[in-house]
């Protein structure tokens, strides 16, 4: 018999959400005998908005448009596609939310300022959640700044499990994978063992010192260390800002693909002898304060039941990156403590 998934997308009429609505829709994620219904969020309109230009629309306008286009695709797969501006109406019965809104750092803004303004809609979108979803929802949260964002709604929606709360580190994790592979001139599959620790931010830790290439320790792939800590590091903590440079917009093809690996991993499973990175609400794994949303690498079973790889180990150069990854985020954290009750 077919199952349905309901999935909310927030953020519906931005640029991540088009590079992966359809794929959502398609069966590549959920499987061909599972059918699919979208609700799609975005903002209300504004009635007294001036086009800038000729061809600017309203994010709500751009939503309706794409979902004109997902039921134009045909997919066997997708039911139905719901738009509005109501969070209720967006995560009412929904086994998936995609946050990918947030609003955009503005001229002469502050990160902390940033911070301030997406918490207040992360406040109300953790409420709406834990209100109207369903009892097996799981929440992925791409909307910059991620970790802390997710934090905030969790805080707010704390009838819905921890474990089910993730903020998304897996464009990082590809980014990081695909480096090392490009480096030693094997293909991505034969990285494995990679992790990302901490905050999609710059101070991300993506760690090559426990990593493997066709199963043997990175560092004894490439010995070229220095490399690794001042030229691959680096590489990987500013990915975005190089991508933004040379696009002159933000990731959005691999950001799309960054969420849609995460979903799928969480519904499938992760392969044997590897792991993910994902960011999820500490419990104090490797001295983690509890309740902080950390990067870790997580695996996963078949049933969506993931737990965080234990043991691992840092040399002097990866605990540095650690704790300064782990004090941006306390630092976050303190920014928005009048947006965490209890
Ligand atoms: P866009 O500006 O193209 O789209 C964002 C959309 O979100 C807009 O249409 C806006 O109207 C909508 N929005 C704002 N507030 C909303 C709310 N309260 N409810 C519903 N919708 C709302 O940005 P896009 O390039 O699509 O990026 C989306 C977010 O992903 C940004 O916050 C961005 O920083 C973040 N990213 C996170 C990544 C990650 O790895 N975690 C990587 C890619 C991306 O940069």
């Amino acid at each position: 018999m077919s199952k349905t998934v309901r999935v909310a997308v927030t953020g519906a009429g931005g640029q991540v959400s088009y590079a992966m609505l359809a794929r959502l829709a398609s069966g590549e994620v959920f499987g061909d005998d599972t059918k699919v219904i979208l609700h799609l969020l975005e903002i209300p309109k504004k009635p007294d908005w001036t086009p800038p230009n000729p061809t600017a629309r309203q994010p709500l306008d751009i939503a309706e448009g794409n979902a004109m286009e997902l039921l134009d695709c045909g997919f066997p797969t997708l039911l139905d596609v719901v738009v509005t501006d109501d969070a209720n109406k967006a995560f009412n019965g929904v086994n998936w939310a995609l946050l990918v809104g947030a609003a955009p750092r503005g001229p002469g803004m502050e990160r902390k300022d940033l911070l301030g303004l997406n918490g207040k809609i992360f406040v109300g979108q953790g409420k709406a959640l834990a209100k109207n979803a369903a009892s097996d929802v799981r929440i992925l949260i791409v909307g910059n700044p991620c970790n802390t964002n997710c934090l905030v709604a969790y805080h707010n929606g704390k009838e819905i499990p921890a474990d089910r709360w993730h903020a998304m580190t897996r464009l990082d994790h590809n980014r990081a994978v695909s480096a090392l592979a490009v480096k030693a001139g094997v293909p991505n599959a034969a990285v494995t063992s990679v992790t990302i620790w901490g905050n999609h931010s710059n101070t991300q830790f993506p760690d090559f010192t426990n990593a493997k290439i066709n199963g043997k320790p990175a560092t004894e792939v490439i010995t070229d260390r220095a490399w690794l800590e001042t030229t691959y590091v680096p590489q990987c903590q500013n990915r975005g800002a190089a991508i933004i440079k040379a696009r002159g917009l933000s990731s959005a093809l691999s950001a799309a693909n960054g969420a849609i690996d995460h979903v799928k991993s969480f519904v499938r499973g992760t392969p044997a002898g590897d792991w993910t990175s994902a960011a999820v609400v500490s419990k104090g794994e490797y001295g983690v304060p509890a309740g902080l949303v950390f990067g870790y690498p997580v695996t996963i079973d078949k049933s969506s039941n993931w737990k965080i790889i234990d043991g691992l180990s840092f040399d002097a150069f990866g605990k540095a990156a650690f704790q300064k990854t782990l004090t941006e985020l306390l630092e976050e954290k303190d920014a928005v403590k009048d947006l965490l009750p209890g």
